[in-house]
């Protein structure tokens, strides 16, 4: 098995060590986080240093990383620990839990990580560093692009566009051809029936941007 590292050790964390453990194919030499929280375990990994380790471990032979850090709305520090760690000469894993349904004919990006229970249809593309979180549903032909985070339990119809660094929150819908853009955030329960721009917070039922 390969070495990984994982960078982020809180309640995300707990979810990609709990599908890694279910894949063994990776052998995680641990966590990295805050100093305060060196020394800490979660789910039986230690968090053994903080990011200004990762030079060191790549020079000792860890080739693997995976930003472990969430985000709910704002994921900019997922992206810069992503853009960091690359930047060193790590390589992205794609984690996909045993229990998601993804078809054979879906293009997933590396850093991507596919939770518990999702169902990811035919001709789906899914950008780099992305969450697609626990039951999610994204139907065929949608293209989710780079460092999106669509929360647990959302569904996408067909053909939907999703911009770069967006968030799709807990348990909406968006119904077929839709296109949302980069940098928004649509809010949980949301139900989109019309297009939302980049750069907009959004939600509701029907979900409409909101003046910020
Ligand atoms: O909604 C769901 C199902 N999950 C949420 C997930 C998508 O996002 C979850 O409920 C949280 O809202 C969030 O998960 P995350 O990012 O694990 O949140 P939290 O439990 O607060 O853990 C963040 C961890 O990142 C903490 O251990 C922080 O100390 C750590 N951290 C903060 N800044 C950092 C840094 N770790 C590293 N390596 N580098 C940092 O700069």
């Amino acid at each position: 098995m390969e070495d990984l590292v994982l960078i982020g050790g809180g309640g995300h964390c707990k979810s990609i060590i709990d599908s890694l453990n279910d894949i063994s194919e990776f052998n995680i030499i641990g966590i990295l986080d805050t100093k305060e929280n060196v020394g800490k375990i979660i789910n039986g990994i230690k968090i053994i240093a903080e990011d200004k380790e990762l030079e060191e471990y790549f020079k000792r032979g860890v080739k693997n990383a995976f930003v472990t850090i969430g985000g709910v709305g704002d994921n900019s520090l997922r992206i810069k620990l992503y853009q960091l760690t690359k930047k060193i000469g790590y390589q992205f894993p794609t984690i996909i839990d045993p229990t998601a349904i993804v078809s054979r004919t879906v293009k997933i990006g590396e850093g991507t990580f596919i939770g518990k229970g999702s169902i990811i249809n035919t001709n789906v593309t899914i950008g780099s560093n992305c969450i697609i979180n626990t039951g999610t549903i994204i139907e065929h032909d949608s293209k989710i692009e780079a460092n999106c985070h669509i929360a647990p339990g959302a569904t996408l119809s067909g053909a939907v566009r999703i911009g770069e660094n967006s968030h799709i929150g807990t348990n909406s819908t968006v119904i077929q051809n839709i296109s949302i853009g980069s940098n928004t955030v649509i809010g949980a329960g949301s139900v989109v029936v019309k297009d939302i721009d980049s750069n907009e917070k959004a939600f509701g039922n029907p979900c409409r941007a909101v003046k910020t």
